[in-house]
């Protein structure tokens, strides 16, 4: 019997170093060490034994299942340390790789000219408006010489939401709420938003657009001012190079009324499908304030005067940077973006 625990131990001990895995070595324990196992077999027989053998062969079977035991244990260790081995050479990292670039954004073209334009009139000393894109009746036609049913408002072609309020069609209702808020104090202030408009889409309309009003209100202010301050801003953003001129225009919050052309960049003023053969691009009305739209905020027209421009920024960017169609700035092709981050 002993001979027999011998050779067991011996052939689980060999079973155990050919384990390639805790599987495996599972097995063998099962297999050697297991109740139905030989080992259990032979502690079973001692039955059949003398009682000078029993004890010693009892004590060489339970060195047997210690010494399996043993080295089943070692086994499993340097198992899962080769694992982890393994699994640690997988997982190398080299810190001291460069990194990999991250894609970073930027500001919208259309963000970069609103900043530019706002730091321009920051500069002249204007305070920064702003008011609500659902807009009443009142405030974007009537506070502003419209009446219901004057003609005018269709240059405006609007989108109602009930019979009083609308999305705004111009950022001008700003001028009627400034002025109220002042309360007859001096203004001067611009006012950035989005405005909306039933128009068709084409390469410099949209039917949802952004735009910078502006609006000075103090004692002798006169249309010479108001020139002024409409050549600094253009010289400022455009560079000598680009020809400005004014037109007589009409809006009926005005009086007189102007508006304002640049020469065209994408043609350099020769004609071409953005500026519509012309050679000039307009971006902007303007004009001294209506008595009636001052009197309507509670300013004395005999005492105080003002004036007042609306301009497009989309088309400021466009002359600008040579943008050829308005539709560029909304359809988000990150190519056409890409183009205008500051880096
Ligand atoms: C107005 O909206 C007046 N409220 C401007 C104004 C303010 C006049 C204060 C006098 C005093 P107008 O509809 O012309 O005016 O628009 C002003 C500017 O917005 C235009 O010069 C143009 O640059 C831009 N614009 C007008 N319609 C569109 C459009 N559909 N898409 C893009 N830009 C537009």
């Amino acid at each position: 019997m002993k001979e027999q625990l011998k050779e067991l131990e011996t052939e689980a001990l060999e079973k155990v170093q050919l384990a390639e895995d805790t599987k495996a070595l599972q097995d063998v324990r099962v297999a050697y060490l297991g109740k139905k196992g030989p080992i259990t077999e032979v502690l079973r027989g001692m039955g059949r034994l003398s009682k000078e053998e029993r004890p010693v062969i009892g004590q060489l079977a339970n060195e047997v299942r210690e010494h399996i035991q043993d080295a089943i244990d070692s086994k499993q260790n340097s198992l899962e340390e080769a694992a982890l081995d393994k699994q640690l050479e997988e997982e190398k990292l080299d810190v001291t790789l460069p990194g990999r670039p991250v894609q970073v954004g930027g500001p919208h073209l259309l963000t970069n000219i609103l900043e530019e334009i706002e730091d321009l009139f920051i500069g002249m000393g204007f305070e920064i408006k702003e008011g609500p894109e659902v807009e009443t009746d009142y405030y974007n036609f009537e506070a502003l010489n419209l009446p219901k049913g004057h003609p005018a408002r269709d240059m405006q072609d609007s989108f109602y939401i009930t019979e009083e309020l609308l999305l705004r069609t111009h950022t001008s209702p700003v001028q009627a709420r400034t002025m109220k808020q002042k309360d007859g104090e001096p203004v001067r202030m611009i006012c950035p938003g989005k405005v909306y408009r039933r128009d068709t889409d084409d390469a410099t309309h949209s039917h949802q657009f952004t735009q910078v009003e502006g609006l000075l209100v103090d004692k002798n202010v006169r249309m010479s001012d108001l020139k002024g301050v409409l050549n600094t801003f253009a010289k400022q953003m455009f560079g000598s190079e680009r020809d400005i001129r004014l037109r007589p225009s009409f809006f009926p919050f005005t009086e007189p009324s102007v508006e304002m052309d640049i020469s065209c960049k994408v043609c350099d003023g020769k004609g071409c499908s953005v500026c519509k053969g012309t050679g000039w691009i307009e971006i902007l009305g303007a004009g001294m304030v209506h008595p009636n739209v001052l009197e309507m905020a509670g300013y004395d027209p005999d005492v105080y005067s003002g004036f007042a421009f609306g301009m497009g920024p989309e088309r400021i960017a466009m002359l600008k940077y040579g943008v050829d169609d308005i539709r560029h700035f909304y359809t988000n092709d990150i190519r056409f973006l890409k183009q205008y981050h500051k880096v």
